[in-house]
């Protein structure tokens, strides 16, 4: 008896607790889930692979189906970029080297438009996603960000974008914590827009404290910091 009427309590407690509390929110017309960078390079076996990147496939997949809208992001670089360490002599991956626009983290040669390094991962299912945005491809400037190349002046187009399709909120899911998915959700805030990351749908390069600085500049910003389970 006594443990039926505790599985019976277990079975009312459970979902009321998310909207009774407010915990779950509900997407609507307004809202876009940004799945950023999804890319066989950041995922094990790349050559810029994030650690665990796979894991955020299922979640982001799973995420997407509580949003009317999505938009994918690209990593797409021309074979010579400027952000490679192969580019710059005696530089090696990982480094850092002054380039007109500031300075610029050397990367292994990745996400090189048209390979199969820079296509979306293959387990990635969103069959309702309505733009894939590509950025980077431009060989002197790098673009960490959806919506701002690295020269913090040329656009990529996003915002129009997404303006004119009435979208104000972001949700930001993907690969890197702090590198794209953090500039992202940063622009997206200068750009006027809500902004909120997912943590458990990202995972991150963390490279000399990189990650704890992206939340701290993100919660400085107003950008929004939630889990998965808060989305249904
Ligand atoms: C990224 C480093 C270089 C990312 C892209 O997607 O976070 N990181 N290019
Ligand atoms: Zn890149």
């Amino acid at each position: 008896m006594a443990l039926r009427r505790r599985s019976l309590f277990a079975a009312l407690a459970g979902l009321p607790l998310l909207t009774t509390k407010g915990h779950a929110i509900t997407p609507g017309a307004d809202s876009a889930l940004i799945v950023v960078d999804v890319q066989n390079c950041f995922t094990p076996g790349g050559s810029l692979a994030v650690k665990d990147g796979d894991a955020v496939v299922p979640v982001i997949n799973a995420l997407s189906r509580h949003f009317a809208n999505v938009v994918l992001t690209q990593d797409w670089h021309t074979p010579d970029h400027v952000s490679f360490a192969s580019q710059h002599q005696g530089q090696q991956p990982f480094g850092t080297v002054s380039l007109p626009y500031g300075t610029q983290v050397l990367w292994p040669d990745h996400c090189v438009m048209g390979t199969e390094g820079a296509a979306l991962h293959p387990a990635l299912s969103i069959p309702h996603a309505q733009l894939v945005i590509r950025k980077g491809y431009h060989r002197g400037v790098d673009s960490y960000s959806a919506f701002l190349e690295a020269d913090r002046t040329t656009r990529t187009g996003l915002d129009g974008y997404l303006n004119s399709r009435g979208i104000r909120k972001l949700y930001v899911a993907g690969l890197a914590t702090d590198f794209c998915v953090a500039w992202t959700a940063l622009d997206a805030r200068r750009l006027g827009f809500e902004a909120t990351v997912i943590e458990d749908a990202c995972r991150a390069i963390d490279l000399n404290g990189s990650l704890d600085k992206a939340w701290a500049e993100m919660a400085a910003a107003g950008v929004g910091r939630i889990r998965s389970q808060s989305i249904g």
